[in-house]
């Protein structure tokens, strides 16, 4: 009647030496990861692609369900609409929409309504979050769609600078037009827009920093009596 029926767990020990090395090696390979806003328009064999999205679809997600879509854009035309609708919307944003404070905290980075880097970029990834699925007819629930989805992602990019190539956590907002322009059913809402592809070769990013341990990190917690 169970249909809980475990498999035995496969997992590799590794000494502490090696543990400590790799954490270490892992940190400071993801801590120069930097956001690239100027792309090369140089070709991505597209099988790095695949692998890349393999790692994004490995990660944990509520129930399973794996509630993610990964549409990877490449054709010159649907690029050109992507970077035509986003700048619609974005123009509007930056000029309407987004608050004074908003505008300030976003001087730093140096970004505008202009995104060049969607024709240019040898690929798009467009993330998608399946709020429901459809099985047999039947509407059904998933579950924390947007932290599973949010892990995804953050596999995906994780798994993009691991193979040496740049990327953007691009949000339009709003962006329902990507569901029109890439014919996305109506249970996939629009997630995270990612260019993908090699930096150009003058490309510059802002000068901004990470908060140092201590200012992330809360150690020491005592328990009350
Ligand atoms: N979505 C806009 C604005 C923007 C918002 C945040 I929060 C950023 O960190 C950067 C930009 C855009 O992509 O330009």
């Amino acid at each position: 009647m169970t249909k809980y029926q475990p498999v035995p767990l496969e997992f590799t020990r590794i000494d502490q030496g090696q543990q400590r090395r790799r954490a270490r090696e892992f940190f400071e390979q993801c801590n120069c990861r930097r956001t690239v806003r100027e792309y090369s328009d140089q070709a991505v064999p597209r099988e790095i692609i695949d692998d890349i999205i393999r790692t994004a679809g490995s990660a944990p997600s509520g129930a399973n369900k794996q509630p993610w879509k990964f549409v990877v854009v490449d054709d010159p035309e649907i690029k050109r609409k992507i970077r035509l609708a986003a700048e619609a919307e974005e123009r509007e944003s930056y000029d309407h929409r987004m608050p004074d404070s908003w505008l300030a905290d976003l001087e730093e980075l140096g970004t505008d309504w202009h995104k060049e880097f969607l024709e240019v970029a040898p690929y798009l990834i467009v993330v998608f979050k399946e709020k429901y699925r459809v099985e047999l007819g039947i509407q059904k629930k998933n579950y924390y769609t947007d932290e599973s989805v949010g892990i995804a992602c953050g596999f995906l990019l994780a798994a993009i600078h691991n193979a040496g190539l740049a990327s953007l956590t691009h949000t339009p907002s709003p962006m329902n037009f990507l569901r029109e322009i890439l014919q996305r059913p109506s249970n996939e809402t629009p997630f995270l827009l990612i260019p993908v592809g090699y930096p150009a070769e003058k490309a510059v990013v802002p000068d901004i920093d990470r908060k140092p341990l201590e200012e992330i990190l809360i150690r020491n917690i005592q328990s009350t009596p």
